[in-house]
């Protein structure tokens, strides 16, 4: 799971000119691969969950791993919103140059750009419920420690050590991949990317204080437990914002070695396998052991 974007807005820190340039390898390596094999990939599900809000062209632009996308794509999933994905070059960014927005995610629904994951999220809710409460406290509480919290411990996690952080690009050399990409350009991808993320890491651990990001990781996990109070989900017996949005960015980890131990060390097991059934699998996001 690449990791692979610009230093300056999603809080990397300044890199030493080698780290530098094995991200940039990395980059153009993973945007290549990405934006060929996953572009215009199409995720549609039979029963829209909206009978007032059914778009007919929805685009996400997004890069793979990116917390914020994923909890867009979370959210999509669970209310059956057809969505076609183009993943972004994270280097130049051509895919999104018609924005003067710089970010991922951006959705464009029917042509509308939206923008800033939970912004759209908002959005979208309102268009499926017009009566849906945004204001609700702990639902609001909680979506907020995931922006401001979970994603940054995530990072740290996967990319912890050398294999781990390879392990987070083996997604690189999955099926669709393989289609496009010579035996090299996947190698070099994968080992360049798997290199950079593991120094990028390291700093982004200074950078928010994380002393033992395993640690962080467990407690977050059992700190989300607790919060569920007994409940199935925050939501009650279905799950509501905050469910889908922690949800939304632990998915592309759960499969990983970081994934697996916060599973087998912590009680969020029971609530993650809830919200698997009722949201389902993204097969693009699946580490591809
Ligand atoms: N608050 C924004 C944050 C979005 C964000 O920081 N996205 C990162 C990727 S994870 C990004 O696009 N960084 C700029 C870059 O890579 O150049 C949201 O929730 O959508």
């Amino acid at each position: 799971m690449a990791h692979v974007q610009s230093p300056v807005h999603h809080g990397y820190p300044r890199m030493s000119s080698i780290a530098l340039l094995l991200r940039s390898v990395a980059a153009i390596m993973f945007s290549s691969v990405a934006a060929t094999s996953l572009a215009q990939d199409i995720h549609a599900k039979e029963l829209p969950r909206s009978e007032r809000f059914k778009p007919t062209d929805v685009v996400l632009y997004q890069y793979e791993a990116c917390p914020f996308c994923n909890k867009v794509k979370a959210f999509m999933d669970y209310y059956h919103i057809p969505y076609n994905i183009v993943e972004v070059n994270p280097i130049n960014k051509k895919e999104i140059k018609w924005s003067d927005y710089k970010k991922v995610p951006i959705l464009t629904v029917d042509g509308e750009q939206m923008v800033d994951s939970s912004d759209v999220i908002d959005k979208l809710i309102k268009r499926i419920d017009p009566d849906y409460d945004l204001d609700g406290d702990e639902e609001k509480k909680w979506r907020g420690w995931v922006d401001n919290h979970l994603v940054h411990i995530l990072s740290p996690n996967i990319y912890r050590t050398t294999s781990e952080a390879l392990e987070s690009f083996d997604y690189i050399t999955n099926s669709r991949v393989k289609r496009n990409f010579s035996f090299t350009e996947r190698l070099l991808a994968k080992y360049a990317g798997a290199a950079a993320m593991y120094f990028v890491s390291k700093k982004l651990k200074k950078r928010h204080n994380i002393i033992d990001e395993r640690a962080a990781l467990y407690k977050a996990a059992d700190t989300w437990v607790d919060a569920l109070k007994g409940r199935k989900f925050l939501g009650g017996s279905n799950p509501n914002l905050a469910d889908l949005a922690v949800f939304g960015v632990l998915r592309p980890i759960r499969h990983l070695t970081s994934g697996r131990d916060m599973v087998e060390h912590t009680r969020i097991g029971e609530w993650y396998s809830q919200m698997e059934s009722v949201v389902g699998q993204s097969s693009s996001i699946k580490a591809q052991k």
